[in-house]
């Protein structure tokens, strides 16, 4: 038996876009509560009718640089009591900042990357899940990549911050032993999402590059699994889900169609 969605709050970050915004539409789908997080308020709010017309029953839009240690403690501290109950916390924000031997990597990206995919991760895990253990009732889906499982060539600090997500998910789900609370890392391949724009600073033709002839995963395949993880059953904890486009067997082989 599935569990229902229906009025469960949902806190995603990086909700703008992406995996977290197809994320919130799935959500948005099965009658979830949504509380979302991004840096860009705007584009929160330019989602909203369409993810209540999909269902959402209400909407907690909230400004949010997960980097931000004292803006991300403030924020969840103070949420209104009607979106205190968090149920379910998808750890989204994330990002790739080069594709640089190590060596001459510049160590701004560096920066963004850890502070993002590890230290805002950890920020947002340690004000939220202490509720979660007192209601003895929660779950926490992160998300990683088949990158924190092998290290490929340029991206040794993306790799690294990976592996720190999928290890934290191991060791939070050892410390959590014991409790309702459930934890999963969803480890994607290739997504056709702005990670690779984004990765290479708004260079458009080396983004698509990435994604060429080949058939990648889209962001909706990526929020199936998340909705797939956190509606089974309550004695099922779903503790990885790796997954790849077909034609994608490891960080390395790969068959673009010719
Ligand atoms: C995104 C997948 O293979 O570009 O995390 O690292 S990959």
């Amino acid at each position: 038996m599935s569990i229902s969605l229906k009025n469960k709050i949902v806190c995603i970050t990086g909700a703008s876009s992406g995996i977290g915004a197809a994320t919130a539409m799935e959500f948005a789908r099965h009658g979830a509560k949504l509380l979302l997080c991004a840096r860009r308020l705007d584009r929160l709010q330019a989602m909203e009718a369409e993810l209540r017309d999909a269902g959402s029953p209400d909407i907690f839009n909230v400004a949010l640089d997960v980097r931000n240690r004292d803006a991300v403690h403030t924020t969840l501290a103070n949420l209104p009591e009607a979106w205190r109950s968090i149920d379910i916390l998808v750890n989204n924000a994330g990002l790739s900042r080069g594709l640089t031997k190590l060596y001459d990597d510049d160590i701004d990206n560096w920066e963004e990357m850890i502070d993002t995919n590890v230290k805002g991760l950890l920020y947002v895990t340690r004000a939220i899940v202490p509720g979660m253990v007192e209601r003895n009732h929660g779950h926490i889906i992160n998300l990683g990549s088949i990158a924190g499982h092998a290290a490929y060539p340029n991206g040794s600090v993306y790799c690294a911050s990976k592996a720190a997500e999928r290890f934290i998910s191991d060791g939070l789900r050892i410390d959590l032993n014991g409790t309702a609370v459930r934890v999963t890392s969803i480890d994607p391949g290739m997504v056709q999402t702005d990670f690779s724009k984004i990765r290479f600073r708004g260079d458009e033709q080396r983004a698509a590059k990435t994604y060429e002839n080949i058939d990648p995963l889209q962001p909706e395949d990526i929020a199936d699994a998340i909705l797939w993880s956190a509606t089974r059953p309550p004695h099922v904890n779903i503790q990885t889900v790796l997954l790849t486009p077909t034609a994608q067997a490891n960080a390395f082989v790969i068959t673009r169609k010719s």
